[in-house]
């Protein structure tokens, strides 16, 4: 495995939130840490009880494979193992390798003397997943809230949930979110046409730089947000699709029960119209 010219320099000990020195070592290039030991563990739990319940189930199709929460009888109990009791230790296992993850990369971050964005813009990934399997099934008083772990099942979830609110593009947080994920995308391709483009001059000219990436910019549009704003506007854009995307869900059910386009009512009865 080659090593860049600045690892050596980097690859320092410390900077380690738990476990000291115990796990402050690297597998190849990937730094271990304690962190890394319990995303190991959570990740290889987790995935066995996907297997074992995909046994259960019958089927080994990946498309197919389905692990349903408790039905809402259990409440906010423990269900069986067998009825919802391997989805909620799934859901512990899936949490508890996230938020390692999410520690390991501040570690990381310690150690290279980085800020903690990853780590943070990570947590909200994080606190998108917590918001649909714990959040949300919390207060409506009912593990079976909670979305089913399957390819194909996960998505009918998603389908029955958006119409048991009519219609779930009226939700208004939901407009939000779709919103900022179209424009992650939008930005996104801006970036990366440019910067490829600045790249990769005709044979025989020099790589361009980010002058050259502004005067585009200035020339189509009158404004270059920069080489730095393009990554600060990335970055605000991607955590708010995550941050809305809890919202959106969050809000149906614990707050808004009737269906979206309802919602809107509002509007017209304000009295400036009577
Ligand atoms: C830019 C710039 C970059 C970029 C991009 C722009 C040199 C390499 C893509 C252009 C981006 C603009 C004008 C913002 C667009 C706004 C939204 C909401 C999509 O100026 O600086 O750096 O990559």
């Amino acid at each position: 495995m080659a090593m860049l010219s600045y690892e050596r320099k980097y690859r320092v000990r410390g900077g380690t939130l738990l476990g000291g020195d115990l796990f402050d070592f690297w597998v190849g290039p990937f730094y271990v840490g304690f962190f890394g030991v319990t995303t190991i563990f959570f990740s290889a739990l987790g995935t066995a009880l996907i297997v074992y319940g995909a046994a259960l189930q019958g089927t080994f199709n990946i498309w197919l494979i389905n692990i349903p929460p408790p039905d809402l009888r259990y409440g906010l109990g423990f269900a069986p193992l067998k009825a919802g009791g391997l989805w909620q230790a799934i859901t512990v296992c899936a949490i508890g390798a996230f938020c390692s993850w999410a520690l390991r990369q501040a570690e990381i971050a310690r150690k290279l003397a980085m800020g903690y964005h990853i780590p943070v813009a990570f947590s909200v990934a994080i606190l998108a997943y917590i918001t649909l399997v714990v959040v949300r099934p919390v207060l409506m008083g009912g593990w079976g809230h909670g979305f089913p772990y399957g390819i194909w099942s996960h998505l009918d979830w998603v389908s029955n949930v958006g119409y048991q609110y009519l219609h779930f593009h009226y939700n208004p947080a939901h407009m939000l979110a779709v919103t900022f994920f179209f424009t992650t995308t939008f930005a996104l391709s801006l970036h990366a046409s440019l910067v490829l483009a600045a790249l990769n001059p005709k044979k025989g000219e020099p790589v361009k730089t980010a002058e050259h990436e502004n005067t585009f910019y200035r020339d189509i549009i009158g404004y270059s947000i920069g080489t730095l704003g393009i990554h600060r506007l990335g970055l605000f854009l991607a955590l708010s699709a995550g941050f809305w995307s809890a919202v959106c869900i969050v809000i149906s059910g614990p707050f808004w029960t009737r269906g979206w386009p309802e919602w809107w009512g509002w509007w017209l009865r304000l009295p400036i119209w009577s």
